[in-house]
């Protein structure tokens, strides 16, 4: 950072810069006025600059105004740019009398400060974010004209993922949905996919958005709880509006709890209308594929990382980034014809609230992304990008989906509260990359030097400036759809959004059995948290139309009669492109915790290391303290490590026992000794996690002391590095689902 850099660019001022404090003076009185010499590191090369600093609203490259330049030049100055000597000391009338009310740069930097917080987002406020690049595929074409997606075309992109219900410091392994939302700086215009991680929404009509978000959120006498679904309101809300009953099972599957970003899916969940070179139309939806498989944790672990680690999903997608393993997904499209009625298999394509199963209509592969870079500043881009569902390029359109449509207007109007203004689209993160020439003037935070005298068209004065484009120029151009003549204004929905229940019980009969014992604990540790019988009971209602066992489960779990559906579950099929088990995937990142200890020869931790660097894996070695053993710098302690950070643990030697151990009588040896208890913990709770343990050689005596047996998911042996290939193996299913017992509840 620039502005660190000292004098001789070291981040300290330079020598001979400050003189040895005088006697009886503080160490930190103003330095002496010093020329500095060339900053170490210099400011980047222009070339470097272009993807942050894209072309600006009046269409001049931004690196052409040095005033977007976030720091500029070695010496701190004031906003104005006046270099300032002494940023510690406040002007006093005398070394201890009172400040002076002259001193600009004190007000100037206590009010800066005083209005560095911007409203949070009212939903989705706490996220993480990374630049990337998407490549088409070419095999839209003919569905859409989107030139994004012609072949081998690249374009640049930022994705933010999001939980939505909490604050912007909450945690990030709630149980709740989260968004994924891709803005691709396209050459025709800026596109927004702004998705969520389930291919349904809770209602169906936006006017009803402010109510479940009322619901959802803190309960607004003593704000609690804090982005949680696990209250009265939230159910109360879900209970009444059933519409929301196929959205809440997703909520309370293990798709609420996600392993990583990098490992969920993302749906568009609307039905979109393309249109291609032609003119013809389609309808299709849009999901996003993860190349590493989805998965998730238990609800142990997000628990236990809530606590452990908040930062969780954010930090996982940083040091992927970092670590170069850049996540990939293939975005998809389902693709229907358009018809009149928006209809496909009898599903009702404008109902926000049903999802084709894949079996039906296939998701077909467009394009991939793949994120790539981090942000370099959280605020200035991850808080201030500013997405919108109608932000679209040429060749994709909107359906009259009454949720989209209420979309279209709400991200707007929110961000001239939260972003100040009308202008946010000039702040670099939201800038198109595409050129701009609108004829929006003035405003808050206007950036933009517009020259011309004539911002109207027609004119006469800017020489006609500036002109319309037709399709082909590409232009965007809304397409013609005929109305029914016959409609009646009002306020209603088609009868065909009435079914509430049908999906929610394909999802329910679409889950291994280890997904719906989740979905059942989900379903009772929530309800359990209502205060309201009439609550909980209401909702047992809804789940007797979604299926007999669950409601019996739950209710049996919340002790309370199981009711009798008021309707018979619907006769379903199930889809199995819901179900998460049953898969094999790339284990690129994953990572084995590998607790060793001060015995081992170093060649042996160092080679298990490095085997499973070799693999794409991060190894994380574990050891009584911190530091290095034999060499081996160690990532995580006994004191600093919990299950959640691993996905397979190898106990490659015997740990030392716990400090002050006794030795019960008539023992001897390590082996004899208590092991440390905090080991103990890791091993049960990656037994009781079902993830692959691993136990070479001296590694047993541990294991042992744990309480606990071979079987499935454990793998013994001498060699290392066939223990490894056997953990590898194992760890492409994510879970050993063998070892998964439901009749021992963990006790999160
Ligand atoms: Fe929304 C943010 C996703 C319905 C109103 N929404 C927001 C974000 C995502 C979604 C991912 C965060 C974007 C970011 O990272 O900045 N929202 C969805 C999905 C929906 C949906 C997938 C249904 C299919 N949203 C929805 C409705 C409304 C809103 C029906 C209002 C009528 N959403 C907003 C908002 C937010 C927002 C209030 C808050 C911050 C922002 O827009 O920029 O306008």
């Amino acid at each position: 950072m620039v502005s660190n850099v000292g004098p001789d660019g070291s981040g300290h001022p330079g020598e001979g810069a400050e003189a040895p404090p005088a006697p009886g003076r503080p160490a930190s009185r103003p330095p002496a006025v010093q020329e500095p010499t060339e900053p170490a590191q210099p400011l980047p090369p222009k070339d470097d600059q272009t993807d942050l600093n894209p072309p600006t609203a009046t269409g001049v490259a931004s690196a052409q105004q040095p005033s977007d330049q976030g720091q500029q030049g070695a010496y701190l100055t004031t906003a104005q740019g006046a270099r300032l000597r002494d940023t510690d000391h406040s002007l006093k009338a005398g070394e201890r009398g009172p400040t002076l009310l002259q001193d600009h740069h004190l007000r100037e930097k206590i009010t800066h400060f005083d209005h560095e917080r911007i409203p949070e987002r009212v939903v989705h406020a706490r996220g993480a974010a990374a630049h990337g690049v998407f490549e088409g595929y070419g095999t839209a074409d003919k569905i859409t004209k989107a030139g994004f997606l012609a072949k081998g075309k690249q374009t640049p992109v930022f994705t933010r993922f999001s939980t939505v219900l909490g604050s912007r410091g909450s945690a990030d392994t709630v149980r709740d949905t989260r968004g994924f939302a891709t803005k691709f700086y396209t050459d025709g215009g800026t596109f927004d996919l702004v998705g969520n991680n389930m291919p349904v929404f809770f209602i169906q009509d936006g006017i009803k958005f402010p109510d479940i978000i009322h619901a959802g959120k803190p309960h607004p006498d003593r704000e609690i709880p804090q982005a949680q679904s696990a209250h009265d309101t939230f159910w109360d809300f879900v209970s009444l509006h059933t519409e929301a009953q196929h959205h809440t099972i997703w909520n309370m599957s293990d798709r609420g709890i996600p392993r990583s970003f990098r490992m969920m899916e993302g749906f568009g969940i609307h039905t979109f209308r393309c249109i291609n070179a032609e003119g013809a139309t389609t309808l299709i939806k849009f999901h996003w594929k993860p190349k590493l498989g989805v998965h998730s944790l238990t609800w142990e672990e997000a628990q236990l990382a809530c606590g452990m680690d908040p930062d969780f999903h954010r930090r996982d997608l940083a040091d992927a980034i970092e670590a170069g393993a850049f996540p990939q997904w293939e975005l998809g499209i389902q693709v229907f014809e358009d018809t009149p009625e928006q209809t496909f298999s009898g599903i009702d394509l404008l109902d926000p609230t049903k999802i084709v199963p894949e079996e039906l209509a296939p998701v077909q592969p467009v394009g991939l992304l793949t994120l790539n870079r981090n942000p370099l500043n959280y605020f200035a881009e991850t808080e201030q990008v500013a997405f919108h569902p109608g932000h679209l390029p040429p060749g994709i359109d909107v359906t009259d989906d009454p949720l989209l449509q209420a979309r279209l207007f709400s991200y707007l109007d929110t961000q001239i509260t939260r972003l100040a203004g009308p202008n946010f689209s000039q702040i670099p993160i939201n800038r198109p990359h595409a050129p701009v020439n609108d004829m929006f003037r003035d405003g808050w935070h206007q950036d933009a030097v517009h020259s011309g005298v004539a911002p109207y068209r027609p004119n006469s004065l800017d020489g006609g400036c500036p002109f319309t484009a037709g399709v082909e120029d590409g232009a965007f151009i809304d397409v013609e759809l005929k109305l029914p003549q016959a409609a009646t204004k009002l306020r209603d929905q088609p009868a065909s959004f009435d079914d509430h229940f049908s999906q929610a019980r394909l999802f329910w009969v679409s889950m291994s059995p280890a997904e719906k014992d989740h979905i059942i604990s989900a379903y009772a540790f929530e309800l359990g948290k209502c205060y309201e019988k009439a609550i909980q009971e209401r909702q047992l209602r809804c789940l007797a139309r979604i299926d007999a066992e669950l409601c019996g489960e739950v209710a049996s779990r919340l002790g309370l009669p199981a009711p009798s559906p008021e309707e018979s579950p619907a006769e379903v099929d199930p889809s199995p492109a819901l179900s998460q088990a049953g898969h094999r995937w790339p284990v690129d990142g994953r990572k084995i915790g590998v607790v060793i200890d001060v015995d081992q020869p170093p060649e042996d931790i160092a080679g298990i290391c490095r085997w499973i660097a070799d693999q794409g894996m991060v190894g994380l070695p574990i050891a009584a303290h911190g530091g290095a053993v034999n060499g081996q710098p160690i990532e995580r302690t006994f004191a600093t490590c919990r299950s959640i950070e691993v996905d397979a643990l190898l106990l490659a030697g015997s740990p030392p026992p716990a400090p002050d151990a006794p030795v019960p009588a008539g023992q001897a040896g390590s082996g004899s000794q208590q092991l440390d208890p905090r080991v103990t913990v890791l091993i049960d709770e990656c037994f009781r996690q079902s993830k692959v343990i691993g136990v070479v050689g001296a590694g047993r005596t541990a294991f042992d002391q744990a309480g606990h047996h071979p079987g499935p998911g454990v793998v013994t042996g001498e060699d290392a590095v066939a223990v490894l290939g056997e953990i590898t193996d194992q760890l492409a299913a994510h879970r050993v689902w063998s070892r998964y017992r439901p009749d021992q509840p963990s006790p999160a």
